[in-house]
């Protein structure tokens, strides 16, 4: 016959992320170590992804993306991981707050906060279907906290109020960490601090938190997919341990590819 392979029906391309995540390097990792020589990882935003994946799914074209779990996508759309039998994106990842020295002893309400965040991927589901239903961030966040009054009252148990005290967050733009920063930012706003976010890349996200210029981020991918950070700045930094746990990151095809394999791909 004449079926396409998929590389040809895909034009050997991935459709990527920011330069920065962490997917991206384990993306170049699984190509070398599937010796996929002829594709290729194409760079863009974690909002141009899903823009190019709903766009493939509702004409039922082939597409490969990065993709991560917890994430709306998985609710609006039929996807698949495809296996990784060589294990490169590692095994189920936790996501973890990361805060600047010294918060505990110079904001320690905040840091009790930070420490006592933990919720699961169904609750940040929520937020994050939210958002893409096109409900703002801070509104998402804000319906959460007051649909969620308990867990948010097991969070700032204990922790001393603000008196308009700065904060300052950083988080990507991923849908998981808009979802998440978002919520921790309203609480925080609740109990008495100023809060400021700042957007910014993975790298200067864990950088500001080691240099101190921004007071936590909780978006810390581990162990596999912030290693290099984590390493980096080891000592630089505490780890508040995990917010959420049972991440995932994988390719990702929509369910009616007839692949299952990264393996596959070589063909
Ligand atoms: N992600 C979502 C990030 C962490 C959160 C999987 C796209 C990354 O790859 O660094």
């Amino acid at each position: 016959g004449s079926t396409a392979s998929v590389g040809e029906s895909v034009e050997y391309k991935i459709t990527g992320i920011d330069p920065g995540a962490g997917i991206m390097k384990a993306t170049s990792s699984a190509l070398e170590e599937y010796e996929l020589t002829d594709w290729e990882l194409v760079e863009g935003s974690g909002a141009a992804m899903t823009a190019a994946l709903q766009k493939a799914y509702k004409k039922e074209e082939p597409i490969i993306v990065t993709g991560w779990t917890p994430h709306w996508m998985f609710s609006k759309f039929d996807l698949k991981y495809l296996e990784d039998p060589k294990g490169v994106y590692g095994e189920a990842e936790n996501i973890h707050s990361i805060a600047r020295n010294g918060l505990a002893e110079d904001l320690p309400g905040v840091h009790k906060v930070l420490d006592q965040f933990f919720w699961t991927p169904d609750e940040m589901g929520v937020v994050m279907s939210a958002i893409q239903d096109g409900t703002a961030p801070e509104e998402a966040a804000a319906a959460w906290v007051e649909d969620n009054a308990d867990k948010v009252a097991e969070w700032t148990e204990g922790a001393e109020k603000g008196n308009g005290e700065e904060v300052k967050l950083a988080y990507v733009a991923w849908d998981s960490e808009i979802a998440s920063t978002n919520v921790v930012a309203k609480i925080l706003t609740d109990l008495g601090y100023e809060v400021t976010l700042s957007q910014v890349e993975a790298g200067p996200m864990w950088a500001g938190v080691a240099d101190g210029s921004v007071d936590a981020h909780i978006a810390g991918w581990l162990p596999l997919t912030h290693a290099d950070q984590y390493e980096k700045y080891e000592g630089d930094f505490e780890d508040l341990g995990e917010n959420l746990e049972g991440a995932k990151t994988g390719l990702v095809v929509p369910a009616y590819m007839d692949i299952d394999s990264i393996e596959d791909l070589k063909e």
